[in-house]
């Protein structure tokens, strides 16, 4: 379907976010009249964004029952949020449900290096676009990232450019197009409050290899069973890696400023993207010298008094959680929990009991309660909780960390509740790190 078949057509956009607005630009620029519809009640929208809506003069459909009015259309742009089945449900029998990335997929015209994964999408993809950038290629950033929409740079896209597209499952499921090299990092247990079971979760994610031809190129961790599934799906040319596998470039680990073992199988990966695109050594060495890794990324935020600081507030996982926890050899004051997510905890739990330079777990939000629980009463540090607010995690960590110490934010939860979202939560912590944060409150 190409853009000139929308014409006539009756065209939903479902979901006015960032994906929503990006969708809904592309189809007003090319002449066409789409509807707007978002769960959101009309009154809940900030003015700013109401004016920005009635702006564009199209029709709008906002409030919870928004989905029952979406008999009739005929094509159908789903943003992420939206779950697929519920939008399935919904339509006409025959309408066409795609999305922002279904469409970019099938028009764009440039190679497209698809990244997938439990965690370390927005890591990988951001340090292959440094390397392409690099050597000098015209290259964006797109996807889950957030930064770029591809909507807005498709129509002015040529063949030689290169699109690095983080992909999330709930941006590849429908997909039935894969990239022309499709990388799969770890891939476990995640937004199993969306997808029914971990299996489905699975199977959303197939489309980075499954459709490849023998033309194209499919990078996975076999390390994890699930990513070697996927991985091994379609024609495409397969690239193992994982931590028993070097790279053929021997890197000088002192030099890396990524902090953590899965921060150097991120780096695998994106080293054997630029090995396929026949990147010289010298060039990628360079990119993974300089890259210093993305904000709320077990980020290094302050040292006061000799203690470090690091913001891993992107960790919403238990496996993230652990693996922020085994990146460090100094003795940590570790701040964990926050809203649910269903998530298992156990092997977090374990990991707390084993990793034996945990000084302090200072455990937040609702999921405090179940974060302890796995610790089967083996841990043997001190365990503080109580804590509603940065304010107040910071007045716990105060009398306690002495100079040697790391206080690592990796809260293995969603943020909600306390915080905004997790970059509220970074943020706030990284601000009273360095010692400016809530100062009028203490
Ligand atoms: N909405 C509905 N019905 C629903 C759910 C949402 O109408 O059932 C409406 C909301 O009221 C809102 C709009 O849809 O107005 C938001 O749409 P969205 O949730 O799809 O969000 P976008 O702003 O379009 O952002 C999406 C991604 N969001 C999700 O996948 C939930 C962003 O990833 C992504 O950066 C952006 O597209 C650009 O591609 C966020 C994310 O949390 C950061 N991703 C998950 C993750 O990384 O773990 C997958």
């Amino acid at each position: 379907m190409d853009i000139a078949d929308l014409q006539g057509k009756m065209v939903a956009v479902l979901g006015f976010g960032l994906e929503g607005k990006a969708t809904a630009n592309y189809l007003l620029k090319h002449g066409l009249n789409p509807v707007l519809f978002d769960a959101r009640p009309w009154q809940d929208w900030p003015l700013e964004e109401q004016e920005y809506i009635k702006s564009l003069k199209v029709n709008f459909i906002f409030g919870p029952d928004y989905l029952k009015e979406l008999k009739g259309f005929n094509v159908v742009f789903r943003s992420p949020g939206i779950k697929l089945s519920d939008v399935q449900k919904a339509v006409t029998p025959g309408a066409v449900i795609t999305s922002q990335t279904k469409w970019f997929f099938e028009h764009c015209p440039a190679p497209i290096i698809g990244v997938t994964g439990t965690k370390g999408k927005g890591t990988t993809c951001t340090l292959i676009f440094n390397i392409l950038k690099q050597v000098g290629k015209s290259a964006y950033l797109v996807g889950n990232i957030g930064e770029t929409q591809p909507l807005e740079i498709l129509d002015g896209l040529a063949k030689q450019d290169f699109i690095v597209y983080e992909l999330s499952s709930f941006q590849l499921q429908d997909l039935t197009k894969s990239p022309h090299i499709g990388v799969v990092l770890m891939v476990t247990s995640e937004h199993l409050d969306y997808h029914k079971d971990v299996e489905e979760y699975r199977q959303a994610k197939e489309a980075i290899a499954k459709f490849q031809t023998r033309a194209d190129f499919t990078v996975y961790n076999k390390d994890y069973e699930a990513s070697k599934q996927i991985g091994e799906l379609g024609d495409g040319q397969k690239i193992p890696i994982g931590t028993n596998m070097n790279t053929e470039t021997a890197f000088d680990h002192f030099k890396i400023q990524l902090k953590g073992a899965h921060n150097l199988e991120n780096i695998k990966a994106a080293v054997a993207v630029a090995k396929i695109l026949s990147i010289d050594e010298a060039t990628i060495e360079k990119a993974v010298y300089e890259f210093k890794g993305l904000t709320h990324r077990l980020e290094f935020v302050a040292e006061k008094n000799g203690v470090k600081y690091y913001n891993d507030s992107f960790s919403t996982t238990p496996e993230t959680a652990a693996a922020a926890i085994r990146a460090f050899t100094e003795p940590e004051i570790i701040i964990l929990g926050g809203s649910s997510k269903n998530s298992d905890f156990t092997a977090l739990g374990a990991t707390i009991v084993q990793t034996k330079n945990i000084r302090v777990l200072i455990l937040i939000g609702q999921e405090a309660g179940r974060i302890e629980q796995s610790l089967n009463g083996k841990f043997g540090g001190r365990v503080l909780r109580g804590a509603k607010n940065m304010a107040e995690i910071f007045a716990q960590i105060k009398p306690i960390a002495t100079a040697g110490d790391v206080v690592l934010l990796s809260p293995a939860c969603a943020s909600f509740g306390i915080f905004k979202n997790y970059k509220d939560r970074g943020e706030q912590f990284s601000a009273f790190a360095k010692g400016y944060g809530g100062q009028e409150k203490i």
